[in-house]
């Protein structure tokens, strides 16, 4: 088996560096770093023309999209390890809320990143395009953002009502989402609104791969 994961710290990598951590599943690793654009070199093109992290290479086939390779991972390994459902309605509840966190959830939360001041932005993507967008630094632009992603919050609220995690048991669609939600709680968002979110997140980070990985 063959499986190559390139990461770059602080980044929507960390998604996928969580997911193979639950997985537990061997890879070589190959960190990059956006800052001094190895993410722009030839050598990387090569594996995803986008110019962007994650990406996994297995058996020879390159995979990006942080959505596609978990979806991807979970189901060749997550399976059998219980974190994935196996064909049927359950697989299909993973993948929207999956895709549900890159589409709609990331799409107000990257409108709101990029409407902070820079020195908010923290060490989060600093480096990403998205980081310096300055039409985008309004107040408006903030407030709308905020707005959108308050609606998309309720969504998630909702649906992890009476439930620990967002298909009952835990699974990778709560690796994945809780990447991205805790993404938008260092931005200046009030979670505590949402406290389905609050205490599903927490149980997220009590997870024993991402406290791990969450300790450094
Ligand atoms: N939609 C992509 C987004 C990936 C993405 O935006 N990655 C950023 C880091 S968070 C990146 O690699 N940026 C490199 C650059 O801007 O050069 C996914 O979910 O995989």
């Amino acid at each position: 088996m063959s499986l190559t994961f390139y990461f770059a710290p602080m980044s929507t990598a960390s998604i996928t560096e969580a997911v193979l951590a639950e997985l537990a599943i061997p890879f070589d690793l190959e960190t990059l770093n956006i800052s001094i654009g190895d993410t722009k070199k030839p050598e990387f093109l090569k594996v995803n023309p986008n110019g962007r992290v994650p990406a996994i290479v297995h058996e020879g086939m390159a995979i990006w999209e942080s959505s596609a390779i978990t979806m991807y991972l979970g189901e060749v390994f997550g399976v059998e390890a219980k974190l994935y459902p196996a064909p049927g309605p359950k697989r299909g509840e993973a993948m929207k809320w999956i895709a549900w966190g890159n589409v709609t959830l990331a799409e107000p939360a990257s409108r709101l990143f990029a409407s902070l001041p820079t020195e908010m932005q923290g060490d989060v993507e600093t480096n990403s395009e998205e980081a310096a967008v300055p039409e985008m630094k309004s107040a408006i632009a903030m407030e709308k953002a905020k707005a959108d992603l308050a609606d998309c919050l309720r969504i998630l609220n909702g649906g992890l009502e009476g439930r620990s995690f967002l298909l009952g048991d835990y699974s990778l669609a709560d690796t994945h989402l809780q990447g991205i939600v805790g993404w938008i709680g260092s931005m200046e968002i009030d979670l505590t609104r949402f406290p389905n979110v609050t205490g599903w997140l927490k149980r997220c980070y009590e997870r024993p791969a991402i406290a791990k990985l969450m300790a450094g």
